[in-house]
């Protein structure tokens, strides 16, 4: 580890000042979290009735959660695919559990930040949450020319949706992905139409579209930054306000190795080394498909690139 370069705190499960011992308890009436309120979540039960429970001292629970609750009192179920944000203080915080997908969200305008769309796929595939991407604002996407790139690079590592919010194409395809009860939540540039597309999905939602957010760094959200919300069809979706900083979570180079998005044929195959970082290691199946011309240059700078980023002290601390 580069010297000056601050701890990083646990991956797996959640961090340490999100998990402290909690008093928990056998049985209760489950339910999912739906909103949370800072001190108290809201908790959606089986039958469609929901509760305000307060948190004890200590205790943490976020969207997306199972839980229990017994008298005023909640229990939180183990949780997967839990999808952290580094909050301004440069802790990471825990915004949503237990997602199945991820929904990288990016649109024609604002385009996102170069590298936004790799570092998603990183993030999705390390916290064990399969990502699809959607390109949002389609009306707007002349001659179809950014959906058919982004379907160039990205299709062959997840489902790629072109929509548009405004004018309901192609939306029909993102209910069919959460069918079943799964749970997916949209991250992505500020003003990309995140709140649009699940106001787009769930009937007789208003959230509030293009509002300020934290990203920006003068929010009108202040403590709610997610909100769970159940499809017609089944499934839930999480809109997540102002995730300018959602890409900066604590990512290991090790993590962009495994997760590329383009590299998943030559992982398959697997590199000499367990540790490789597909740089200029003897044996690595990704340098050997950049040589067959099976994985195009351009991804691979942009892989070096990010690596690059997760290597620079600099990064930890955006
Ligand atoms: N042309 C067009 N504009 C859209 C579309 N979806 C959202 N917008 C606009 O983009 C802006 C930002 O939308 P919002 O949902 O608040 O984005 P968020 O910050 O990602 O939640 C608003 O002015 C929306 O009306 C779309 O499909 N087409
Ligand atoms: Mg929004
Ligand atoms: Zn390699």
């Amino acid at each position: 580890m580069a010297p000056g370069r601050r701890k990083k705190p646990a991956r797996r499960g959640r961090s340490a000042e999100d998990a402290p011992p909690q008093p928990d308890f056998e049985g209760g009436t489950p339910g999912l979290v739906v909103a949370h309120h800072g001190v108290a979540v809201l908790v959606r039960f089986e039958d469609g009735s929901e509760r305000q429970i307060w948190l004890q001292p200590d205790q943490r629970a976020v969207v997306g959660d199972r839980v229990r609750v017994r008298g005023d009192r909640l229990a939180v179920d183990p949780a997967h695919g839990v999808l952290r944000r580094r909050d301004p203080r440069g802790r990471e915080r825990t915004i949503a559990t237990n997602l199945d997908w991820l929904g990288i969200v990016v649109a024609v305008e604002p385009r996102e930040p170069p590298g936004y769309i790799d570092r998603g796929f990183v993030i999705a595939r390390a916290a064990g949450i399969e990502p699809f991407l959607v390109l949002n604002k389609t009306d707007l996407d002349e001659g179809g020319a950014l959906g058919a790139r982004l379907e160039e690079i990205y299709a062959s590592s997840g489902p790629v949706f072109r929509v548009s919010a405004e004018s309901g194409e192609g939306l029909e395809q993102i209910p069919v992905l959460l069918a079943g009860g799964k749970l997916g939540a949209f991250v992505g540039p500020s003003g990309v139409g995140k709140s649009s597309l699940v106001n787009a999905l769930v009937p007789d939602l208003d959230l509030r579209v293009g509002a300020l957010n934290r990203g920006s760094g003068k929010g009108t959200h202040t403590t709610t930054t997610a909100t769970l919300h159940a499809l017609p069809g089944g499934g839930f979706l999480v809109d997540t306000a102002g995730f300018k900083d959602f890409i900066a979570v604590d990512l290991e180079p090790s993590e962009a190795a495994a997760g590329f998005p383009g590299f998943e044929v030559p992982l398959e195959a697997g590199c000499r080394f367990r540790d490789c970082l597909h740089r200029t290691e003897p044996g690595c199946g990704v340098l050997a498909a950049l040589a067959a011309g099976e994985i195009d240059e351009r991804r691979h700078r942009a892989y070096l690139q990010l690596v690059e980023e997760l290597e620079s002290p600099d990064d930890q601390r955006r």
